[in-house]
């Protein structure tokens, strides 16, 4: 299938990749599903089909028996948990016959979540697990089917009715496989292997600061479409004032195919046919009543797309986004970003990254209602499209970020590959969300040669699938270590590649400075872009009080460490937005002091159970002025 941004690089990389071994499971020689070869099935979530999720059978397999023998070979029957055959018939019928497996007589569990918290032995469980379902096919079938999965994490392999259809790299962002001809009258099977083993040449790699969530974490859908249908679209406004749209069919009947765009309640209606290879560009000038969609006003249109048989549909939001000089200007007027950063980890004693759009609502809810911000910074990888559309209808500007974190194997060409497809999936799914206005392309990582040139081909990604949308990475500083006061420098030479420029900072948690000293520091940073501190924070465990001596942990040190980080932020010229770390406390098990921690990092304004803590209502009362335009 011909896309319109082939990344055919990518796609060849990958698959020369998985033979350096990215994740473990690339050892299974099926095809690997990137954005140039999977059904992209953009807005998949407004197309008609058939929920998977529910109840699904599971079983673990720690030395990956069901993907290679233990010489290496392809694995024998007996270990082949996708056969589409009853294990206990075929066992009692023929003596001679025996599997070390029965995946329809294996224990169960709810999908999507994560396997953590699925069962106490799973618990820290890393490696591959094997999940199995059965369901009806439709009746009286006609068009196409694709099992799409939101996300799985990290390397997915998935079969049907005993047969593979692919396999898929990277934890965060869908993908799909194309199951028209596999589908069978009545009953059908479909069986997964997911595992969540990183590596060193895997994004993120083993070392991260939080949960790993292996699983199906998002939904799993039989997506319904007509023999040719919408593959990818994209409706947006332009900086100069025009409705744009971009499409491209999939399908005997794509090329040359009439097309019209509709937009419910104002007067658009955009005729046009698609070319040789089924794409359609065009644009129009907006119409004099659109509403620009703002966190004060998050207006959403009703789109469809009609191409011969299909309609394709999406609720969007049209608004410009630009850096002029240290500005950020949204619709034209320069904009503040008052948010926080957030994990994708429900409010819960034992998440399991389960994100329905009331968990989604109860987050965000927290920082447009409670915190009166008007952004959020979605680390440190692509969250859930549920929480994108759910940030489109609260009114939230997001910041999108690909899980390139700390020392990622800058060399490797298959690192990149998987870096540079995770990016474009990530891009191609929420192009239509008009609250997602910063592509992040990485997370503290460490200036060199090789990582600046990982860097910069992620960033000519985004400027080629989408220059509507401002690039940034958080970037490390230097710290002169001679200085009186603290005194920290960006040397980074990506900082000319990006837009907006970014910080994370800890200083007075990680550092002996102390807390009234913060003010006082010196932020050495090119003054004509707009600057972001992306993190800063201190743990606190909710409930625990130091009220004279301050001391770490406690909510008036973090409390007071807000203050001061703030009157610090108040005195650098080019700030323009801040995402301080963290909206709630989130699972990392890195994290083990057993007085405070217990492998939660407690950086939290919210603890898990969404108890607030001193520092939200500092951080709210900052906000609630900014919003007012009392502050800076
Ligand atoms: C950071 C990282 C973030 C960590 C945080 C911390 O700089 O970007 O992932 O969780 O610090 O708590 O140390």
């Amino acid at each position: 299938m011909r896309k319109a941004f082939a990344l055919g690089a990518v796609a060849v990389a990958l698959v020369a990749g998985s033979h350096t071994i990215l994740a473990e499971t690339a050892g299974s020689n099926l095809p690997l599903a990137t954005v140039d070869s999977e059904p992209l099935l953009v807005s998949a979530d407004m197309r008609d089909g058939q929920d998977l999720s529910g109840t699904w059978n599971w079983s673990i397999d720690p030395y990956r028996s069901g993907i290679a023998g233990f010489h290496g070979e392809t694995p024998d029957r007996g270990q082949q948990r996708w056969l589409d055959i009853d294990v206990r018939k075929t066992m009692a019928q023929d003596n001679r016959i025996m599997f070390e497996f029965d995946m329809a007589h294996a224990q169960t569990t709810a999908l999507p979540g994560s396997w953590l918290a699925a069962s106490p032995e799973l618990r820290h469980y890393q490696g591959l697990v094997w999940y199995q379902r059965h369901f009806d096919a439709p009746a009286s079938r006609k068009g196409r089917y694709f099992l799409r999965f939101g996300a799985a994490n990290y390397a997915t392999t998935v079969y049907i009715n005993g047969q593979p259809l692919g396999r898929h790299e990277g934890g965060f962002t869908p993908f799909a496989f194309e199951v028209t001809k596999q589908l069978r009258d009545g009953d059908n099977q479909i069986t997964f292997a997911v595992d969540s083993q990183a590596s060193a040449n895997t994004v993120p790699p083993t070392v991260t600061d939080w949960e790993n969530y292996g699983g199906a974490t998002r939904g799993i859908r039989l997506v319904h479409t007509p023999d040719t249908y919408v593959d990818s679209a994209w409706v947006r406004l332009t900086k100069d004032g025009k409705l744009a749209v971009d499409a491209h069919l999939d399908g005997a009947a794509a090329a040359g195919q009439a097309v019209r765009l509709k937009v419910a309640g104002l007067p658009v209606d955009l005729t046009g046919k698609t070319d040789a290879h089924g794409d359609w560009k065009a644009t129009m000038a907006a119409p004099r009543a659109l509403v620009r969609w703002s966190p004060e006003k998050p207006q959403l249109y009703d789109v469809s797309l009609s191409a011969g048989e299909d309609e394709w549909h999406d609720r969007v939001g049209f608004r410009t986004i630009e850096r002029k000089g240290a500005d950020i200007l949204l619709n034209g007027k320069p904009v503040f970003l008052r948010g926080i950063s957030m994990h994708e980890e429900e409010i819960s004693p034992n998440p399991a990254r389960i994100i329905t759009p009331d968990n989604a609502r109860a987050l965000l809810g927290e920082i447009k209602n409670g915190l009166h911000g008007n952004y959020v910074r979605l680390s440190h990888y692509p969250h859930s499209e549920v929480m994108t559309r759910v940030a489109d209808e609260l009114g939230l500007l997001v910041w999108s970020e690909v899980p390139v974190y700390w020392m990622v194997a800058w060399e490797n060409a298959g690192t990149l590959a998987s870096a540079r497809n995770m990016l474009a999936e990530n891009i191609l799914r929420d192009r239509n969300r008009a609250s997602v206005v910063i592509w992040s392309v990485a997370n503290e990582t460490p200036v060199n040669d090789a990582r600046n040139a990982f860097l910069r081909t992620l960033v000519g990604d985004v400027r080629r699938l989408d220059p509507t949308r401002l690039v940034s990475a958080a970037l490390l500083v230097e710290r002169d270590k001679g200085a009186a006061v603290p005194t920290m420098t960006m040397a980074d030479p990506l900082a000319a590649d990006l837009d907006v420029l970014s910080i994370n900072t800890y200083n007075g948690w990680y550092t002996p400075d102390r807390l009234a000293e913060l003010p006082k520091s010196v932020w050495n940073v090119p003054a004509d872009k707009p600057l972001v501190f992306s993190e800063f924070g201190a743990d606190a465990k909710a409930g625990f009080h130091s009220a004279t001596n301050l001391q770490k942990f406690s909510e008036e040190f973090q409390a007071e460490y807000y203050r001061q980080t703030l009157a610090m932020a108040d005195r650098v010229p080019s700030l323009r937005g801040m995402s301080p770390w963290i909206l709630k406390d989130f699972r990392s098990p890195r994290r083990q002091n057993p007085d405070f921690q217990m492998g939660w990092n407690r950086k939290g304004l919210i603890s898990e159970t969404g108890q607030h803590k001193q520092a939200f209502d500092v951080l709210a009362g900052y906000y609630a002025a900014k919003a007012e335009g009392k502050g800076k």
